[in-house]
């Protein structure tokens, strides 16, 4: 059986982009190099009450960092180290970090992240995951300026996501399909499982967190109710799956189909998840593998970028979940518009 390494794939596929020049193969490869060191230490974290609590000192002398910190760090190193990318913006920092070295003057991308999302799943032992997302810089020269990042969705020369998981999978995509690795951990490689990924049109699985029901608009409680009736024809009851830990929650959706919605709710009327490091990296994989993402009204990736860590409400998932979600949307939520 032949087996394909993400960097055999990058190089076989970077003829797709002759004008790219190996940078951005070069990129996702220091990508994955953080992935890896961030799988290890993810592995790990059950350990941390013998090897010391975080805040503390372990027995080499070193401070124990918070796993989602030492995320942040790690991707920022690699891509630093890299030289590609002439600035990073992550949800771990308030700000962008511009990037002003002699190796990384030439660099022509950006790189939003969020580095460990549903960090707070790490102390259970449940999956948690990196979501990237990668624009060619609007700035001329110099370190990346804010105004690199404020663009669309649409944009976007490249986005995926890490999970690690029961196995640790790299799911990326250019714009030309979506294809995932699975980390082998004997030879450290992640290797080519998923080629031209594609999610079902439609699925039985609905994922939101139905705790916060009371606040929801009015189209998302008829609709969560709608999955819940029977109806032979459409194979309802859906079954309700939801992890809280969303590249975990969307990546089961995306292979076996389903809904994930993270609506407006009273407490957050922007939503809670943000448009730049979450939504429009997994929206982007998604519509190409086949699927939709929407704010429930509009496609995320045309949503204008005006703020770092802009809020947005997401419908994202099997097209036509997201598209009997949205008509619901459009029937009962006259007041929640985004
Ligand atoms: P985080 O980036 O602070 O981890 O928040 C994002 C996470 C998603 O992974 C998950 O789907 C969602 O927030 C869960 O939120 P809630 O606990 O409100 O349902
Ligand atoms: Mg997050």
């Amino acid at each position: 059986m032949k087996v394909t390494t993400l960097g055999q794939f990058i190089i076989e596929r970077q003829a797709d982009f002759p004008y790219a020049k190996g940078e951005l193969s070069r990129l996702l490869r220091d990508i994955s190099i953080a992935a890896k060191i961030v799988h290890r230490e993810v592995n790990k974290a059950g350990l941390v009450d013998i090897l010391g609590e975080t805040g503390s000192t372990n027995i080499q002398g070193e401070r124990v960092k918070k796993l989602d910190v030492f995320a942040n760090e790690q991707f920022i190193a690699a891509l630093k180290a890299g030289g590609e990318v002439c600035a990073i913006a992550s949800e771990e920092n308030d700000d962008i970090i511009p990037i002003d070295s002699e190796i990384s003057k030439n660099a022509k991308y950006v790189v939003a992240m969020d580095p460990l999302d549903g960090s707070s799943n790490i102390d259970v032992n449940v999956s948690v995951g990196t979501i990237f997302s990668i624009y060619r810089r609007t700035s001329l020269s110099g370190p990346g300026n804010l105004e690199d990042f404020m663009q669309r969705g649409t944009e976007q020369v490249a986005a995926g996501y890490i999970i690690y998981g029961s196995s640790c999978m790299l799911m990326y995509t250019t714009g030309k399909g979506v294809n995932g690795f699975t980390l082998d951990p004997s030879i450290g490689e992640f290797c080519l499982s998923h080629p031209d990924m594609k999610t079902p049109m439609n699925g039985k699985v609905y994922s939101i967190n139905e705790g916060n029901y009371l606040h929801f608009p009015d189209g998302v409680k008829k609709y969560i109710k709608y999955c819940q009736e029977e109806d032979k024809a459409t194979e309802r009851p859906y079954s309700s799956r939801y992890i809280g830990s969303g590249v975990a929650d969307i990546h089961r959706n995306l292979i076996t189909g389903g809904i994930y919605i993270y609506p407006t709710t009273t407490k957050s009327p922007k939503g809670k998840l943000r448009l730049l490091y979450e939504c429009n990296p997994l929206a982007f994989i998604v519509e190409q593998a086949g699927g939709k993402a929407t704010t429930g009204e509009k496609r995320i990736m045309e949503v204008p970028v005006t703020e770092l860590h802009q809020r947005t409400p997401l419908f994202l998932g099997s097209q036509h979940m997201v598209d009997t979600a949205m008509a619901f949307m459009q029937q009962f939520s006259t007041t929640e518009k985004v």
